[in-house]
């Protein structure tokens, strides 16, 4: 492939539906395209030389980082994925080398091969970004960082089409426990969410906005701002952190600012304030305000001051502080409507009693997960339509930032119980899982004859991960929109749509019709 060339398909996005092959979408450019897989076939390499070797440590660390590099709008940054490449080859070296891999090798080929070889790859990528997640909380899993190798070196190696679809249904077990672990370091570190209504009334003085997943980022940048009259909002996906009672608890995290990824380049022009990225999704910043965006940890953009890890783990957020206080600030107070956060499983199955004698007493005909990525097509408020025709004596469950579709409306309460239920970021689809499992036992069935209906949004590759897990699961009929990812082809659609019911999604008034057969 030439420098100006390059080939990605691994989001909803992607080029004409079919894949960026001059630049990015994202806004990602060849150059860190090749680079990026590069790193993958690096990756390989590793994990092709780790066979059969104790590794662990920085080892495990290089994996989870390297595969999380390569995920939708997080790193943009050549040299970063540069010196990543460069670990890979000497932790390689270290471990008595192997045979490398051939990048080109990665997306080439048989159309059903390659979209399976994809699938599994790019389902890896957001896994790799939740264990990565649990790992700086302290929780790991041996079979989830042993099976970041083990994908590696099956995506290395060749199979038909029924051995991709058994390593993919493993996977996406493996995802679930690594869901499960990354649940157990936020619960027990930060405690169980409550329900939280969640302010966006901007208030006067210096702020930060921090966006992204890391919720120990969050914490450190509340500890370093504690005392010093800087307001944190949170932003995008960080909304949930608001429901954590260890996080809830510091009176400078103000509120939320701000919707969806999509939207950053108009919600951050001019804005008086710093703003972190701890995690995707970061757009090129505008020049209006690239000058007050940080990023950290796995993020990176060219031109972007970067705070690194230290030494033991701790960041040192002084420049992000310096700059929101040199900023100053919003002048004066711009009310804002409350949001509800912190439905998460604990929550939720506290007053299980109360959601099953509902259900009994048909106050709730029907539940429904809607939720996923959010993106910028316009077929998106497919979602915002859906939420407000679904029927009031339903309810609907969300996660992850398809939300801010939705999350603003005031669609009304089934008892005590708002009818938006907001459980958290992507990752908290676990506590879903756990809901829908809690609720399939109680009503003596299977979660597939429950009145349950997932409608759920993609846009990278953590929506890939989560997909799995819930096919592998046996969960069938989701529907799946705005459009089916470009890396599936149509022997692999089909296998999807006739073993697990996998359908696209409509229109809301048809899905509505067709999901409650009215
Ligand atoms: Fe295109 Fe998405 Fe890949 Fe970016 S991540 S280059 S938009 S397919
Ligand atoms: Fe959103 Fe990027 Fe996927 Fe965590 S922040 S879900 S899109």
């Amino acid at each position: 492939m030439s420098d100006t060339s390059m080939f990605c398909f691994q989001c909803e996005q992607t080029a004409g539906g079919k894949g960026c092959t001059r630049v990015g979408v994202c806004g990602k450019q060849p150059e860190v395209a090749g680079k990026q897989d590069q790193l993958t076939a690096a990756l390989i390499a590793l994990a092709r030389a780790a066979q059969g070797k104790a590794v662990g440590g920085a080892t495990d660390e290089l994996m989870m980082q390297g595969l999380f590099a390569t995920v939708t709008n997080v790193n943009f940054d050549a040299t970063r994925i540069d010196a990543l490449i460069a670990l890979a080859k000497a932790a390689t070296a270290r471990l008595g080398g192997a045979s490398a891999f051939d990048p080109e090798a990665l997306f080439h080929g048989d159309t059903d091969i390659t979209s399976l070889r994809a699938t599994l790859l790019f389902g890896m990528r957001g896994m790799a970004a939740y264990a990565w997640h649990a790992h700086v909380l302290g929780q790991n899993d041996a079979a989830v960082t042993g099976w970041l190798y083990k994908g590696l070196l099956e995506v290395g190696r060749d199979h038909n089409v029924a051995e991709w679809l058994g390593l993919i249904m493993e996977f996406g077990q493996i995802n679930l426990t690594c869901m499960e672990i990354l649940d157990r370091a936020n619960t027990s570190t930060y405690g169980h969410p409550v329900p939280t209504s969640v302010s966006t009334t901007r208030d006067p003085g210096p702020f930060i906005v921090i966006s992204g997943h890391d919720l120990l980022d969050l914490k450190h940048l509340l500890d370093q701002t504690s005392g010093k009259g800087i307001n944190i909002y949170t932003h995008g996906e960080m909304l949930p952190a608001h429901g954590y009672p260890e996080l809830k608890k510091y009176p400078h995290l103000k509120g939320n600012y701000g919707t969806a990824w999509q939207n950053q380049q108009k919600e951050f022009a001019d804005l008086p304030g710093a703003v972190l990225f701890t995690t995707n999704c970061i757009m090129t910043p505008k020049a209006s305000y690239i000058d007050r965006v940080f990023t950290t940890d796995v993020v990176g953009f060219p031109g972007v001051a970067h705070i690194p890890n230290g030494g033991s783990g701790q960041k040192d957020f002084a420049p992000v502080i310096q700059k929101a206080l040199e900023l100053g600030g919003w002048k004066s107070a711009v009310a804002g409507a409350p949001l509800m956060t912190g439905f998460a499983r604990h929550a939720v199955m506290s007053v299980a009693d109360q959601v099953i004698g509902a259900v009994k007493a048909g106050l709730v005909k029907h539940i429904f997960l809607v939720g996923g990525c959010d993106g910028a097509k316009p077929g998106r408020n497919y979602y915002t339509e859906f939420v407000e025709k679904t029927p009031r004596d339903t309810l609907v469950l969300t996660l992850a930032c398809g939300k801010y579709r939705f999350n603003h409306l005031d669609i009304g309460k089934i008892g005590p119980f708002p009818r938006i239920l907001d459980m958290g970021q992507c990752n908290d689809a676990y506590s879903a899982i756990q809901v829908a499992v809690a609720l399939a036992k109680a009503f003596n069935c299977s979660v597939n004859d429950l009145p349950l209906t997932l409608v759920l949004s993609w846009y990278e590759q953590k929506a890939v991960c989560i997909l799995l897990t819930l096919l592998s699961l046996g969960i069938k009929n989701i529907r799946l929109g705005p459009t089916l990812p470009a890396f599936v082809s149509p022997t692999v659609l089909n296998v999807l749509v006739e073993k697990f019911g996998l359908t696209p999604t409509t229109t809301p008034d048809a899905d509505l019709k067709a999901i409650l057969g009215k």
